[in-house]
């Protein structure tokens, strides 16, 4: 039988020849974004999007990167947005992390030399931890807002975790509920627009995806004493989705010199969705703290 040329589709019905991806170790297609400035980029930036959604939903931050001349990317995880795979579904949360890496090396081959920093949100930002510590020399600086660092109680109460456990072996894809929308932001419109937005998987948490979840975090556990990679973490001291607590955990146990944490008072979940103050203020933090940590152009004349 001919093999049909062209054929593989987003789960939306576009043509992957026509969008931009990578195809991942385990065969399966992963769309991408590059937000690439006018000039030379001066630095690389991966995003790492959150559980349910998509990394169009960086859009703006990552215009905020270009105006600095810095070349950001990302791509949709496994199960997410325009990328294949069962929504909302991973088999082991390091194939994320495996994925973010291979990503990563490919945009490294085509800009080598650069300093590489990595961006994550909420479970992206469990995915971006869990990435550096692969590879602890590689990145010049890891920037979190809200990350997952430990799993919030609220979300996945003792009874929760142990009827997951349980459940994981007879009824893996089995919802346990899904996320409240109004927790994600406080301005409504962010909350309409994350309501409405096709890419964003609105399902329920699958009991298998809860236990990569408790994965993660056990995980970031265990390497926390050992991270010595520049960090900035930042997180909203309202946040009812991650618990604020993973962020304070994160800047003491770690030993990096060079950390900061940042404390959002007031602040939902999505800092960079939240109300406009707050965005800016986010935005101006990572631009600035970026620029800080990049070499300064080397003086091309000699005296
Ligand atoms: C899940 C396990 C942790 C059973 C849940 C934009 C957690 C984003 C995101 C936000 C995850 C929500 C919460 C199902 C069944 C360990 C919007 C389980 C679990 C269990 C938390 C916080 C990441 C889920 N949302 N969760 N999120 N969190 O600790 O990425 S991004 Cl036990």
């Amino acid at each position: 039988m001919p093999e049909e040329k062209g054929a593989r589709l987003t789960p939306q019905g576009i043509s992957y020849d026509t969008v931009p991806h990578i195809v991942n170790a385990d065969g399966q297609y992963l769309f991408c974004r590059t937000w690439e400035p006018a000039t030379e980029p001066k630095a690389l930036v991966f995003i790492a999007h959150g559980a349910g959604e998509h990394c169009g939903r960086y859009n703006d931050l990552a215009q905020m990167l270009v105006e600095h001349s810095l070349l950001a990317f990302a791509h949709d995880h496994v199960g997410h947005g325009q990328s294949e795979g069962v929504r909302m579904a991973v088999s082991d949360f390091h194939i994320f992390v495996r994925d973010c890496l291979q990503h990563i090396d490919q945009m490294v081959k085509i800009h080598p030399n650069l300093p590489v920093f990595l961006l994550g949100h909420s479970m992206g930002g469990a995915i971006a931890i869990l990435t550096a510590c692969e590879r602890p020399t590689e990145f010049a600086g890891v920037m979190l807002i809200a990350p997952m660092v430990v799993m919030n109680p609220e979300a996945a109460s003792p009874f929760k975790v142990c009827l997951a456990k349980i459940l994981n072996r007879v009824l893996p894809n089995l919802s346990m509920g899904s996320i409240q929308s109004t927790w994600i932001s406080r301005d409504e419109k962010e909350v309409e627009n994350y309501d409405k937005d096709p890419l964003v998987c609105h399902d329920g948490m699958k009991v298998s995806f809860g236990i990569q979840l408790l994965n993660a975090v056990s995980w970031i556990e265990q390497a926390l004493p050992d991270i010595a990679w520049p960090f900035l973490v930042m997180h909203g001291d309202a946040d009812k989705l991650c618990d604020i607590r993973g962020s304070h955990l994160m800047y003491e146990k770690a030993q990096s010199r060079d950390k900061t944490l940042k404390i959002y008072e007031g602040a939902y979940h999505a800092l960079h969705k939240d109300l406009p103050e707050i965005i800016n203020a986010v935005f101006k933090e990572i631009g600035s703290w970026i620029m800080q940590r990049i070499p300064k152009e080397q003086e091309k004349s000699s005296p």
